[in-house]
């Protein structure tokens, strides 16, 4: 590597980065030429925000980031959501970006098949109305997991806060978006923060945290957490360094997920269940019995205590001859446990 450059071709450059989330706060150069682009058209995926790092919904609203790295004004795109390899969403955005401009894109809610394991791909796929010219800053991706499941268990919430509480607030909202708690921001340094989260109806749940300050609660102001705890304080996710935002989902009381061992047996039938017929729940033994039935969108439609019932059958005709013909998702609340079965009304 000799002769390959000549000094005037050298600069140092140095910079202020945070560790953990490797987002550079402070740069400097002390070369002194401008930078100049390389490419004529070329855009850029900078960043995606507001993704569920959790989901359970099959929903989320990423925004991200465009920055214009080529010499031509950056005017036009088609940027791509991708989930697991499956396009789900596209959107057409129109701008002004001179070189190095940026643009924020809320491209709104995407829809999608959740997995298991998840990758979101945002994929800018066409720049000015024709291919771009350095394509390999084109993407960006955001790995996410499907929500653990809780069911009939207390959920807390536990903050440790860092030397600046102020910035640190956050909320929890239903399966519908509703805003149904909130905290924050908060006044003293380091102290702890541990209260129960409001949860009681089947659902899909979402937390966000936020940090005004934009470094989450860690590292350069102290060092703070928190964590959504599930049964027995086992944390269902946890955040430290995560920028101003971060959203995470977590489901109770779905069916077919991780449930509780079922102690008393219980059995809705027959299933499918006509309007001619009678419906009936089977109990190994005598418990105390709550009913709910939602629609599949987690809507609950029906909430009835039939108190004490002994093993055996028993009819409940009564709570499902108001519903019409379709799918139906019932949780059977029998003393401290919780059984969800679907139901099809025929
Ligand atoms: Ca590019
Ligand atoms: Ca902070």
């Amino acid at each position: 590597m000799q002769n390959v450059y000549d000094i005037d071709q050298i600069a140092a450059v140095g910079f202020v980065q945070n560790n953990t989330n490797k987002h550079v706060h402070q740069a400097a150069n002390s070369s002194t030429d401008p930078i100049v682009p390389i490419y004529a058209n070329d855009a850029a995926v900078k960043v995606i925000e507001n993704a569920t790092s959790s989901n359970c919904s099959g929903t989320m609203n990423p925004i991200v980031s465009i920055t214009n790295y080529g010499s031509e004004l950056f005017t036009s795109a088609t940027i791509e959501f991708h989930i697991n390899g499956t396009m789900v969403h596209s959107t057409d955005w129109t701008g002004s970006l001179d070189f190095l401009q940026t643009a924020v894109v809320d491209a709104g809610e995407i829809e999608f098949d959740l997995q298991a394991e998840n990758e979101l791909a945002i994929v800018i796929s066409q720049t000015n109305g024709q291919g771009d010219d350095y394509p390999k800053n084109n993407t960006q991706t955001f790995p996410f997991m499907e929500s653990i499941n809780v069911n009939g268990v207390a959920v807390s919430l536990f903050i440790l806060l860092n030397n600046a509480p102020e910035e640190t607030s956050w909320e929890l909202h239903n399966s519908f978006g509703e805003l149904i708690q909130s905290g924050g921001p908060y006044t003293n340094p380091n102290s702890v923060v541990s209260m129960p989260l409001e949860v009681s109806d089947l659902g899909c749940y979402e937390f966000v945290m936020y940090d005004a300050g934009g470094d989450g609660l860690c590292c350069g102001q102290g060092t703070g957490y928190y964590a959504v705890l599930g049964e027995g304080s086992e944390p269902l996710f946890t955040g430290q360094g995560f920028g101003s935002v971060d959203r995470n989902q977590f489901a109770y009381g779905y069916v077919g997920q991780q449930e509780l061992a079922n102690e008393t047996e219980i059995q809705l039938f027959p299933n499918p269940v006509s309007a001619q017929e009678s419906l009936n729940l089977e109990l190994s033994s005598s418990a105390q019995v709550t009913v709910s039935i939602y629609d599949i969108s987690g809507k609950q439609l029906v909430k009835q205590d039939f108190g004490m019932l002994e093993a055996g059958t028993h009819n409940l005709s009564e709570i499902i001859t108001a519903l019409p013909k379709g799918l139906y998702i019932t949780t059977i609340q029998t003393n401290d446990q919780l059984t969800n079965q679907k139901l099809t009304i025929k």
